[in-house]
């Protein structure tokens, strides 16, 4: 394999930006997201504190702006989610970019756990001192409390329920999961997370802003699964992981994928997976072998292996916000 301190002091190789024909990534916001908003919004009169959840690794491309006006409208804590897939070493940078942004009250999960030790032990306490502190907005009747749960798709919204209700009322799941953006589709019953407090939450819908400008946002929520891969294209999803991994020196792809050394060309990428797993379609040739049936390197069936591994952390802990703000 090439020396890697060589490759890392020659970077000058990679891309410096990522670039592509279409600069309108993601305009993905179908008619659930668009009801769940207005469920949202009417909902609210009833909600006590709000919840929001962002992907750790996206802990500021993955804010929807359009959430202001519900987030001011109540407490407000943060939950950076899926913790365990994220590049720990940034967290001072990123709690102090988050402070600069105005939030206060900011936890970090994950809900892959059984009991996670923040739910079990800082959770309760932060949202009832959350309650207690803003007067304003506590209901005089109070002898229990609702939580509204918010966030951009597939962040792990409906595991943080099942998990806060596993670790405080021991019971099983009550609210679907699944690895694709766009499982649950509505603003949900109220959900019993815990007795004494007794506290409920309703489970939203993840909702992207109706519309994503910047490129580089919107490829990391693409790479962090917040948009059905189809809708980007999984290549060019992979084509920005190889953009980014290269640009961050992390080049713990290599060993996983088996190469020699780095590419910047994500064909070169896809050739090489879908040759090592054996994935080929086939295709009738139209060229002079006359229709007869040949074998074509399957760039998506790769790109879908590539994006498995980077998503399950398998290239190392990431924080696709390094340096925060737009990179
Ligand atoms: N690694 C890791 N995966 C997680 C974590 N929390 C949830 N997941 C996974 O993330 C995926 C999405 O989880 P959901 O709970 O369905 O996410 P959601 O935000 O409710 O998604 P929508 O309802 O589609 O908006 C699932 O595959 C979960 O298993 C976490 O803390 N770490
Ligand atoms: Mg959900």
């Amino acid at each position: 394999m090439a020396n890697i301190n060589n490759i890392v002091k020659n970077v000058n190789i990679f891309r410096k930006s990522f670039t592509f024909a279409d600069k309108d990534v993601t305009k993905w916001f179908p008619g659930h997201m668009h009801k769940g908003m207005q469920q949202m919004l009417n909902r609210l009169k009833k909600v006590d504190c709000v919840i929001e959840i962002r992907d750790a690794r996206i802990p500021i491309s993955g804010n929807n702006p359009k959430f202001s006006g519900l987030l001011r409208a109540r407490p407000h804590l943060l939950i950076l989610n899926k913790a365990d897939l994220c590049d720990m070493e940034q967290k001072e940078t990123v709690l102090q970019a988050l402070r600069n942004d105005g939030i206060e009250e900011i936890l970090w999960t994950n809900c892959k756990e059984q009991f996670p030790q923040t739910i079990k032990v800082n959770l309760i306490p932060t949202i009832m001192k959350l309650i207690d502190t803003h007067p304003r907005y506590k209901r005089t009747e109070l002898s229990e409390y609702n939580v509204m749960v918010i966030g951009v798709p597939n962040i792990g919204k409906s595991s943080f329920i099942n998990a806060v209700r596993r670790t405080h009322v021991q019971k099983g799941k009550a609210t679907p999961v699944g690895a694709k953006a766009g499982i649950t589709r509505s603003v949900m019953e109220k959900i019993k997370v815990s007795a004494d407090p007794k506290i409920y939450i309703y489970d939203t819908p993840g909702v992207l802003a109706p519309e994503v400008k910047n490129i580089n946002t919107g490829m990391k929520l693409a790479l962090c699964s917040c948009l059905q891969d189809h809708l980007v294209g999984e290549d060019l999803i992979v084509d920005y992981m190889l953009f980014w991994l290269n640009k961050h020196k992390k080049f713990q792809y290599l060993k996983v994928f088996g190469l020699t050394e780095p590419t910047d060309d994500v064909l070169v990428l896809l050739n090489h997976v879908a040759q090592k797993n054996n994935k080929f379609s086939k295709r009738r040739s139209i060229d002079s072998n006359q229709g007869r049936i040949v074998y074509r390197p399957d760039f998506t069936a790769a790109a879908n292996i590539i994006l498995q591994k980077f998503r399950s952390g398998e290239l190392g802990p990431i924080m696709l916000d390094s340096k925060i703000k737009a990179d």
